[in-house]
């Protein structure tokens, strides 16, 4: 942590000094509010899906991803997370959709110390989603991309959004890429990553539309299914040795706008994916027959000579993404699909970021 990156926080275990920054607290209430709405604040950013996957890690201890990764930064589905430092609070307390949250909690608090130093007082952390959580739609990549950069606003520490990036990819891989807007590119490099926008959302506009084939809990966490694909798949090795040459076909198929090489290499990685973990000991099988059904349906769209193709994450919601004019007929293609619960839609949109007036 730089100089400037300091935290402003003081202790709360130090009694004299958390009397003193409530003092300062309570001095920045009145009369300037804009003070008081530091104190409060919230952000928001939007899930992303990956068309080259993040699949095993460099370094556990670190979270650094053993693979570069592409996506695409949705815009309709969200998360807003409100972080509040409080020299009164004895804990950090979350709450997520108004339900208190155990489960997340040591997570969220693990990304405020490496946010605000360990040392900073505790957080109250309000989280609203409007999606499902836990089931393969990247609701930690929304939520850890908002916390960061809630959080860091709350402390008055200014980053730049690569910083903030590496502190969400901290906690879960693919938060980083949710700092950024449209395409979006993470290079997996030793030391660290680095990650860009390699296109803007309305440079090559496309739609994905979401099938909810079960919206409950995934079975196994992604990040323990990593580990086990690491230690355990024979084609684990194969799949981190190819990703750079995938990687490199989708930049090329997003900066020249060719949508026919982007699906077949995006469908190509999120199989091969798949097949490390099909393939892994125990097995990991995200899928379920509506996945299977779905994946069927957009096959058939595309021997119609529709531009759509899937995408597949840990769990068993499928991705179809196409062209904006295509939306209606996938979005009908995979509603009458047996086992779907339902269906949603975004374009592309932006990174994560603060909402004022909070
Ligand atoms: C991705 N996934 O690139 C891949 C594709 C799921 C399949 O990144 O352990 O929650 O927190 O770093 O980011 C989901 O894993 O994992 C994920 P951790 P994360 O989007």
């Amino acid at each position: 942590m730089s100089e400037s990156d300091e935290p402003r926080f003081i202790s709360h275990h130090d009694s004299h000094a958390a009397a003193t920054y409530t003092r300062l607290l309570l001095s920045k209430k009145t009369p300037n509010s804009s003070d008081q709405k530091k104190m409060r604040t919230e952000a928001q950013a939007q899930p992303n899906i990956a068309l080259i996957k993040y699949w095993g890690k460099r370094d556990i201890e670190r979270n650094l991803p053993a693979v570069s990764s592409l996506s695409v930064t949705l815009d309709s589905l969200w998360t807003r997370m409100s972080v509040e430092f409080s020299a009164d609070l004895a804990a950090d307390e979350l709450v997520v959709n108004t339900a208190v949250s155990e489960e997340m909690l040591p997570r969220v608090s693990e990304c405020l110390d490496l946010v605000a130093g360990s040392d900073r007082p505790r957080a109250m952390v309000t989280s609203e989603c409007n999606f499902p959580i836990a089931a393969g739609l990247a609701s930690s990549a929304s939520a850890f991309a908002a916390l960061v950069v809630a959080a860091s606003e709350a402390a008055g520490i200014e980053r730049d959004e690569l910083s903030l990036a590496r502190l969400a990819g901290a906690a879960s891989g693919s938060a980083a890429r949710s700092l950024f807007g449209g395409f979006v590119e993470l290079q997996a490099n030793e030391e660290n990553i680095d990650v860009s926008t390699i296109a803007d959302a309305d440079t090559w506009p496309l739609t994905v539309v979401i099938a909810i084939t079960a919206p409950g809990a995934k079975p196994v966490g992604s990040g323990e299914a990593m580990n086990r694909s690491a230690k355990s798949s024979p084609f684990y090795s194969s799949w981190v040795q190819q990703q750079a040459a995938d990687l490199a076909t989708a930049r090329e198929a997003v900066l020249s706008k060719d949508f026919g090489k982007l699906a077949t290499v995006s469908e190509h990685n999120c199989l091969k994916m798949h097949s490390v973990m099909w393939a892994s000991r125990p097995p990991i099988v995200y899928w379920n027959s509506a996945t299977l059904a779905c994946m069927e349906a957009v096959r058939q769209l595309q021997n119609d000579g529709h531009a759509v193709f899937f995408t597949i994450d840990a769990g068993p919601q499928l991705k179809a993404v196409c062209l904006p004019d295509e939306t209606d007929l996938v979005r009908s293609t995979l509603d009458a699909c047996s086992g779907v619960e339902r269906t949603m839609v975004s374009g592309l949109g932006a990174g994560a970021r603060l909402l004022e007036g909070k």
